[in-house]
């Protein structure tokens, strides 16, 4: 027996790289991270920026067969100029002019709006129109037929929440045109509100898993709200958080995405900073403050996008009373048996302030 030579090494890998095939021993890319290590980094997009886009964009852009959608999405800088929030998530503020409308489709990502500003317009779901205010969440569930009218002549602003990259990943993205324009609408409209009351539980409570979407497609202000100023009654914490829940079930409003809502009061106790295993895109409904995440502070105010990536360490403050709807992905952890939270011991240290510029450097 002779020792095999370098030769006889190299040879090896030339024949095992002929062959389609990587050593794992070679790979010096870290594969088995200790925690998660997410390519999207912490971001925030102000409304103040996003906005008088969206404006020009109404002015300057029909909204058609092809594009389909007036959207602006939030492409995070970590993921290399692809348009999603976050590695799961994608994020977009979508415009709507008077009496425009956008036509119908349906696709096998899920979908969720939730309304920022104006009034007049419904997304109509497999035929049952939603009629969209401020504070509202819509829901457009997995292959339902959905298209949006603006029968008013104010515009009207909203967040988009899909969960496309995550159906990408799975190679699972099917797409198709509804053969009109619009679909046929039902009357009277909002029909799932006729024979289901909303639910909500409290952040983090929701374990049931539900392969089928809330029956429920809209979830109005006044009720979200109700349930935050109850939840806000119970503790003197300064974040209370509650989950928009299926009726039926309990779970989730759709199976791949969770919807939320915090409430963040000044002067109150402070809560401890929170990691999570999961995405998560923040929108502000009203208010200002800032938040904390792996130590960098982003202050933000009304109409303001940010996102947590997955195991970032989270923190609210608020300024004045706000409230801040947030989408994630926990759903599909909790379905695959991973799903983790972990608290931090104290408030973290603010070591930088977002300012909007990014250096891929400094990202791990
Ligand atoms: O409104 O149907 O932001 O299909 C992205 C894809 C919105 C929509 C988006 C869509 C829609
Ligand atoms: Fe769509």
């Amino acid at each position: 027996m002779t020792e095999p030579d370098m030769s006889d090494l190299e040879k090896l890998y030339a024949r095992v790289d002929a062959a389609g095939l990587r050593p794992l021993w070679t790979i010096t890319e870290q594969l088995l991270t200790p925690t998660p290590r997410p390519k999207a980094v912490p971001w925030l997009w102000p409304a103040a920026t996003m906005r008088p886009l969206a404006e020009e964009a109404i002015r300057l852009v029909p909204v058609e067969r092809g594009g389909e959608r007036r959207v602006l999405s939030l492409a995070n800088p970590g993921l290399g100029g692809r348009p999603y929030a976050a590695g799961t998530l994608w994020g977009a503020l979508q415009a709507l002019g008077p009496y425009e409308s956008a036509p119908a489709h349906r696709h096998s990502p899920g979908a969720i709006r939730f309304v920022l500003e104006g009034e007049g317009v419904w997304t109509t779901v497999n035929g049952d129109a939603c009629d969209m205010a401020p504070g509202d969440l819509v829901l457009t569930p997995a292959w339902a037929w959905h298209d949006h009218t603006n029968g008013g002549d104010a515009p009207m602003f909203w967040f988009d929440g899909l969960d496309l990259p995550m159906i990408e990943a799975l190679d699972g993205v099917f797409f198709e045109p509804y053969p009109e324009q619009r679909q046929l609408v039902d009357d009277p409209h909002n029909a799932s509100e006729g024979t289901h009351r909303p639910a909500y539980a409290r952040a983090g409570a929701v374990t049931t898993l539900d392969p089928a979407p809330s029956p429920l497609l809209v979830y109005r202000w006044a009720d979200t709200d109700a349930e935050l100023s109850r939840l806000a009654g119970t503790c003197d914490d300064a974040v209370v958080e509650l989950e928009y829940t299926n009726p039926e079930s309990g779970a989730s409003v759709l199976p791949t995405l969770s919807c939320g809502m915090l409430r963040v009061l000044p002067g109150r106790r402070p809560v401890r900073p929170v990691r999570r295993g999961g995405n998560t895109v923040f929108v502000v409904f009203r208010g200002e403050g800032h938040t904390v995440m792996d130590g960098r502070r982003f202050d933000w105010r009304a109409g303001d996008m940010f996102v947590a990536p997955s195991w970032v360490a989270v923190e609210h403050h608020a300024a004045v009373p706000s409230d801040l709807f947030a989408l994630g992905d926990a759903p599909v952890h909790r379905a695959l048996g991973i799903y983790r939270e972990e608290s931090l011991p104290g408030p973290q240290t603010v070591t930088g302030t977002f300012t909007g510029t990014f250096t891929p450097e400094e990202t791990p």
